[in-house]
């Protein structure tokens, strides 16, 4: 086999970052840190968790926010404050030391959160528009609230709280990180035209609604070196309740301002996250052929689309995120194009190690 091994199962670079695959574990929020004691990870469990899934020639975490109020689902991990870091080193170790590389997701909610969340705060947005959405809060589900209109400060301090994610990244061990610009979260909130309708500098015009996602971008660059560096993005996704009128233009001036950054990666989510792959809006060929770092593709990729698309050079990986939950080893799988198994839905965030690190191995 390894006469002819698929380029899908080949190692390569991504950015800085060597990597023994081009299959990439998607980042998957699991709800499995502790919450009691500040949102930490890095129980037995969590740690148990990543190494079991460190066949990926690279990890993305699941997405870990930049401070409190960029919180939006019980019991997912921070990356604020000192105790996170120490909760994400053994995590990172577990992975290195099964041989694969992960970079941190970093993650700002924005509107798509409710005050039960986020230790009493208001959640904030580019503008004081809800979504159509409910939490799911301590005291069951309830309706999202009006956010709070950012202020110019409240912007810089969110860039801010980015870049400190990126060292205390760099600090817990990450090869790198990836900004979650995707699914209706903060920072697509102000790229996208359903939830910007803002009349200042970051509000209005393509360039000013694309300059908070720049902002970040070029704040984590600074502090941690483009070559570690990536952005998600979803240029026509409906998730969380996002929309814009126009994507293709928006993303193709996204993706030349980011090609000026020589970043790691882009990871596009290909249609509607978790949904069909439906691309009209956007032409993510021409993203491909533009972006001068790695693209890494995303949505519902079988084992056969897969190869294709890594032999045909319309992506150069490969992420998967919902068959990495109930099949821990999937590049072996994929390599020896064994059956994937099932996935339990009931138990995508139950607390606890059922359906978390309880899914067999070949
Ligand atoms: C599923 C459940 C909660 C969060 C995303 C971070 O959609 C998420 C997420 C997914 O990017």
């Amino acid at each position: 086999m390894s006469a002819n091994l698929e380029k899908l199962f080949q190692s390569t670079k991504i950015g800085d970052i060597e990597v023994a695959n081009r299959v990439v574990m998607a980042p998957l929020t699991r709800c499995r840190s502790n919450e009691a004691n500040g949102d930490i990870p890095g129980s037995a469990m969590n740690i148990e968790y990543y190494r079991q899934r460190s066949n990926a020639g690279l990890i993305v975490s699941e997405g870990t926010q930049v401070s409190p109020v960029g919180k939006g689902y019980m019991a997912t991990p921070g990356i604020y404050s000192d105790a996170q870091v120490e909760g994400w080193k053994p995590i990172t170790k577990a992975v290195h030391d099964a041989g694969s590389k992960i970079v941190a997701q970093i993650w700002h909610v924005g509107r798509v959160s409710h005050q039960d969340l986020t230790g009493g705060a208001q959640p904030i947005a580019p503008s004081a528009i809800k979504a159509n959405l409910v939490a799911y809060t301590h005291s069951g589900k309830v309706d999202l609230p009006v956010p709070h209109e950012m202020s110019l400060e409240d912007i810089a301090t969110v860039v801010d709280q980015f870049r400190r994610g990126a060292a205390n990244a760099i600090k817990a061990g990450f090869d790198g990180v990836e900004i979650h610009g995707a699914n209706g979260y903060l920072i697509e909130q102000f790229i996208k035209d359903g939830a910007n309708k803002r009349t200042d500098a970051y509000g209005g015009s393509i360039e000013n609604r694309c300059k908070f996602a720049l902002e970040i971008l070029d704040a984590v660059v600074k502090e941690i070196g483009a070559g570690k560096v990536g952005i998600r993005l979803s240029p026509v996704t409906p998730a969380n309740d996002i929309s814009d009128s126009n994507p293709q233009p928006v993303y193709e001036y996204l993706v030349n301002e980011i090609n000026k950054r020589n970043i790691a990666f882009i990871h596009f989510i290909e249609g509607s996250t978790g949904g069909p792959r439906d691309l009209s809006g956007f032409d993510f060929a021409w993203a491909k052929k533009t972006f001068n770092g790695t693209y890494i593709a995303n949505n519902g990729y079988t084992r056969e689309m897969a190869i294709e698309a890594i032999d045909s050079g319309k992506a150069d990986a490969i992420s998967f995120g919902r068959p990495y939950i109930s099949n821990p080893d999937l590049v072996q799988r994929l390599k020896l194009n064994a059956p994937l198994a099932p996935m339990n839905p009931k138990t995508f965030y139950a607390p606890g190690p059922e359906g978390y690190i309880d899914y067999p191995t070949l």
